[in-house]
């Protein structure tokens, strides 16, 4: 009799315990398969990084060809960015960032591009090794390295990652450089080395760069150079190559994302062609997300 009467206390209460669950979740938003449309549930926000970023500008075009005029693109940095995902991702909250491959985030996290049907992303690119002019007959050795530094993807990744999981970026990039002499040796080839002679290559603090950069630094050091990685924004990465203050940055994003920087310093660099192919830059969401189009952020 007693067990009778505990169960039919039970049931209701279960249901009830589950009904107001699910309608809580709902109602706060805070699901990222809730019915209620994304721009409330992330309050207009496309999570940015610096402003100087070429990716910043795409995305204001983008705002504006989909006719997303109540959305805000929020300036941060790329650290800024990564944290602020991590933090959404681990709670199962919407959010929408922007976002570039290679990145490590794509490895740490399950995430999707929304899909882009204007195009105005561009496709898929290079990232240019751009030199000063004048590198060539100056620093004959680094302007060889620079020309030939090709790598891929997954190199590139390599570095990334062990950064990400707390390695000080020189010493990953010393650890990924010893054990790829062989890829390294193909950079050096037929280039001298240098007794102290000073070099000074321009980065921006994306995580992609950050890798590049200090694994190029690693080379140029061990032919001798005395290295500077001087850590910049981007606008006075191009210019401080463009005017010789810097003498070579390997960050060019082309034909599309760094395309404003390109033809306003034209004629002052040199483009060494490309040292990594098949990057991408878009919108990016966790895969949870119930949206896969630019087009979704309209509703
Ligand atoms: N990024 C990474 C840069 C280029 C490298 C995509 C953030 C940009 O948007 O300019």
């Amino acid at each position: 009799m007693k067990k009778k009467w505990m169960s039919l206390l039970l049931v209701p209460a279960v249901t009830f315990g589950l009904v107001a669950c699910g309608s809580d979740t709902n109602s706060s938003g805070e699901d990222g398969s809730s019915n209620e449309s994304i721009g409330p549930q992330v309050d207009h926000e496309i999570i940015g990084i610096d402003p100087g970023a070429g990716i910043m500008k795409a995305t204001a075009s983008v705002i504006d060809e989909y006719e997303l005029s109540d959305w805000t693109l929020v300036e941060g940095s790329g650290a800024a960015m990564t944290a602020a995902l991590k933090k959404a991702y681990d709670k199962e909250e919407p959010i929408i960032v922007t976002g570039w491959s290679p990145h490590w985030k794509f490895s740490k996290f399950d995430l999707k591009y929304l899909e882009d049907p204007k195009g105005t992303f561009g496709d898929e690119e290079n990232i240019h090794s751009i030199a000063r002019n004048g590198l060539a007959e100056d620093h004959p050795s680094a302007y060889a390295i620079l020309d030939q530094f090709h790598w891929e993807e997954s190199d590139m990744n390599d570095v990334m990652v062990q950064i990400t999981d707390g390695e000080d970026p020189e010493t990953a990039a010393r650890a990924w450089v010893d054990e790829n002499s062989d890829k390294v040796a193909e950079w050096t080839s037929g280039a001298d080395e240098v007794d102290g002679d000073q070099i000074t290559i321009g980065y921006v603090a994306w995580d992609t760069e950050i890798a590049s950069t200090n694994v190029i630094g690693q080379v140029l050091q061990d032919m001798g150079y005395d290295v500077t990685l001087s850590q910049v924004e981007a606008g006075p990465m191009w210019a401080g190559v463009a005017e010789g203050s810097l003498d070579a940055h390997i960050a060019g994003w082309l034909p599309l994302t760094h395309a404003d920087y390109a033809s306003q310093f034209e004629g002052q660099f040199e483009d060494l062609g490309s040292n990594l192919e098949g990057t991408k830059i878009g919108l990016v969401v966790p895969s949870y997300m119930d949206i896969s189009s630019i087009e979704d952020l309209k509703e």
